[in-house]
C-alpha cells in the first residue's frame, strides 16, 4: 500500500467519505488509490472555488466534513474564496493540497509556492506530510482538527512522494471531541441580564438557530419578554412556519441601528456583538447602543443547546410555549416583477423543508425575513461575504441532503463567479433550482458608491458597476453546461419557471429578468 491509499482508507474509516476535487499530476497517486478503496464518493468540480464551496456547506448539511483534492499553490489560490467563507461560517473542512515530492521542491519548477504560506490566512490547521509512513497519521489529525466543534478547516499538504512511497497502513481516528458545557456563572449572568427590566435582546448564532436551541430561545423570549434576533450572516438557520422567528439583524448600517435602538442588554448565544461589514465615514462600526450592555453566555464553539437548556431552567422558561410563525401562503401574483412580487411566490412555493442557498444580495435583502409564513426550511447565508459561494453551496447541499430540494437564489453578478458548478449539477443530477436575478448590474456596489461618499457615479465608474453591453444569456449558459433552463420576465412567467424547477428531480435554472 503506497502512502495515498493509506491517507483514503484513513478517510474513509474516520468517516470522510466525499472528496470535492480538482486533480493534477501531484495527486494522481490519490486519484488512482479511489479505485482500489471502497466507500470514497468522488466529485469533480471544474474549478476550485466549487470545491471549497460544496465541502463548506456539505458540512453545513452533515455536520461531517468532506474532503478536498486540490492542486499545489494555485490550486489551493483558486479555491481561497470561499475556503474563507467555511471557515467564517466554522464548517469543518479536511483540504487537502498536493505538492511536489520533497526534493523537487528546491530546483523551483513551475508550479512551486509556498503552499503553507497561501493556506495559512484560510485555515485553522496546517501541516505538511514529511513521510510516506506518516502521512495516514497526519490525515487522521487533519480530521479530527476539521471536526473540532464548532468545525475547522483542516489543510494538509500531501507530497507526491508520501503519496507514492510505501505505507503501512490506514491510521485511526479519534472520535470527536463534545462541544464545551458553559459554565453556571455565564448562564446566570445571562438570566440576569435578560431579567433586569431593561429592553433585552438574546442574540443567537450559529447552532443556535436550529433544533431545540431555537425552541428553547422561543420559550426563553415568551417567559422574559425579550426580543429575539439572529446575526445577518447565519451558517444555517431554521425557519418558516411552525419555527420560532428570530429574525436576521439588517445589513444597511442605519437599518441595522434603528433595530438595535433602545436595547440596554444584550444577551449573546452562539452570535458576536453586531459589527458592520464595513466602515462608512460618520457612522459607527459597532452596532448597539453606546449604552448597551453586553453579556456573552457561550460562544459558537459551545454547546448551545446545553447552555439554552441551562438558561431557560434558570428562567423557569422550560414549559412556557414559544411564539411561532405561521403558514401565511400569499396568493400568487402577477404583473411586472417586483421584489414583493418575487417574495410572495417564493413564499407561497417554497417545498416542505427546502435548502435554501441564499447569494441573492439586493434582490433578496428581505427574502429571509418574510420566509417567516413558508413552509419550513432551512436557509443558508455566505457568512464570509465573499461572493461566488452560492452555486458551489448548492452543489454541497445538495450531496449533503439527497432527499431535499435545493433552491439557490443568485445575483447575477455573484453567479458568474463559480458557474462551473452548473456542470457538476448535471453530472452528479443534483435536485437544485437555480433562480438567477438578472438585474445585469453590481446593484449592490451602485448605493455602497453614495454610502461610502464617493458620490455620483459618471459613464467610466458606472460601466464598472454594470454587466450589460453584452448581457448573460442565463438560458444559453445553463444548457451549456447540461442544465435545462427557462427565462422569466413577469411575475406568472416566473411562478410557471420555478415550479417546473421544483417540478423535477433534478438541476433547473429560472433566468429572472429584473
Ligand atoms: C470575492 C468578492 N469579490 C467582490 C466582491 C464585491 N461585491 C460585493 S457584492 C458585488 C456584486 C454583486 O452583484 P449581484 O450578485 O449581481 O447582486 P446585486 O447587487 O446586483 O443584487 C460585488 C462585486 C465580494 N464581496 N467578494
Amino acid at each position: 500500500m503506497n502512502g495515498a491509499e493509506s491517507l483514503v482508507r484513513t478517510l474513509v474509516s474516520g468517516g470522510v467519505n466525499l472528496c470535492f476535487a480538482n486533480p493534477g499530476t501531484s495527486e494522481m497517486h490519490f486519484v488512482a488509490a479511489l479505485d482500489r478503496v471502497e466507500g470514497m464518493r468522488c466529485v469533480l468540480c471544474l474549478y476550485e472555488g466549487v470545491v471549497t464551496g460544496a465541502a463548506d456547506v456539505y458540512y453545513r448539511m452533515t455536520g461531517n466534513p468532506a474532503s478536498t483534492l486540490l492542486h499545489l499553490g494555485p490550486g489551493l489560490g483558486n479555491g481561497l474564496a470561499n475556503l474563507h467563507n467555511a471557515k467564517k461560517a466554522r464548517s469543518g473542512v479536511v483540504n487537502i493540497v498536493g505538492e511536489h515530492a520533497g526534493y523537487h521542491i528546491k530546483h523551483d519548477a513551475p508550479l512551486t509556492s509556498d503552499i503553507e504560506g497561501v493556506a495559512r490566512p484560510m485555515s485553522d490547521w496546517v501541516r505538511t506530510a514529511l513521510s510516506a509512513k506518516t502521512v495516514a497519521a497526519d490525515g487522521a489529525l487533519a480530521i479530527q482538527a476539521a471536526r473540532e466543534p464548532p468545525g475547522r478547516v483542516a489543510t494538509l499538504i500531501l507530497p507526491a512522494d508520501t503519496a507514492w512511497g510505501d505505507a503501512d497502513g490506514p491510521a485511526t481516528v479519534q472520535p470527536p471531541v463534545a462541544r464545551r458545557p458553559v459554565a453556571g456563572d455565564a448562564i446566570s449572568a445571562g438570566a440576569r441580564a435578560l431579567t433586569c427590566g431593561e429592553l433585552a435582546l438574546l442574540f443567537l448564532g450559529g447552532v443556535a438557530m436550529r433544533g431545540r436551541a431555537l425552541e428553547l430561545a422561543g420559550r426563553i423570549a415568551a417567559k422574559t419578554g425579550c426580543r429575539l434576533m439572529s446575526e445577518f450572516n447565519n451558517a444555517r438557520m431554521e425557519s418558516g412556519a411552525g419555527r420560532v422567528p428570530a429574525p436576521r439583524l439588517p445589513y444597511v448600517v442605519d437599518v441595522a441601528l434603528a433595530a438595535l435602538k433602545g436595547v440596554r442588554q444584550l444577551v449573546l448565544v452562539g452570535a458576536k456583538t453586531p459589527v458592520s461589514f464595513f466602515a462608512y465615514p460618520g457612522k459607527p462600526s459597532v452596532l448597539i447602543p453606546d449604552d448597551c450592555a453586553v453579556t456573552k453566555v457561550a460562544g459558537a464553539e459551545s454547546d448551545l443547546e446545553g447552555a439554552l437548556e441551562a438558561l431557560a431552567d434558570t428562567l423557569d422558561a422550560r414549559h412556557t410555549p414559544p411564539a411561532v410563525a405561521s403558514l401565511a401562503r400569499p396568493a400568487l401574483p402577477t404583473g411586472e416583477v417586483t421584489v414583493e412580487g418575487i417574495t410572495a411566490v417564493l413564499v407561497a412555493l417554497l417545498p416542505e423543508h427546502a435548502v435554501v442557498i441564499d447569494e441573492s444580495i439586493t434582490t433578496g435583502r428581505g427574502f429571509a425575513t418574510a420566509m417567516s409564513g413558508a413552509a419550513p426550511h432551512d436557509w443558508l447565508t455566505i457568512v464570509g461575504g465573499s461572493i461566488g459561494w452560492g452555486l458551489p453551496a448548492a452543489v454541497g447541499a445538495a450531496i449533503g441532503a439527497p432527499d431535499r430540494k435545493v433552491i439557490a437564489l443568485e445575483g447575477d453578478g455573484s453567479a458568474m463567479y463559480t458557474l462551473q458548478a452548473l456542470w457538476s449539477m448535471a453530472r452528479e443530477n443534483l435536485d437544485v433550482t437555480v433562480i438567477v436575478f438578472a438585474n445585469r448590474s453590481y446593484k449592490i456596489l451602485h448605493t455602497e458608491l453614495a454610502n461610502v461618499g464617493a458620490g455620483t457615479p459618471g459613464r467610466r465608474a458606472n460601466d464598472m458597476l454594470t454587466l450589460d453591453r453584452p448581457n448573460l444569456d442565463w438560458v444559453d449558459l445553463a444548457k451549456g453546461f447540461g442544465v435545462e433552463a427557462g427565462r422569466a420576465a413577469s411575475l406568472e412567467e416566473f411562478a410557471q419557471q420555478f415550479r417546473r424547477g421544483l417540478a423535477r428531480r433534478g438541476p433547473y435554472l429560472v433566468e429572472l429578468v429584473i
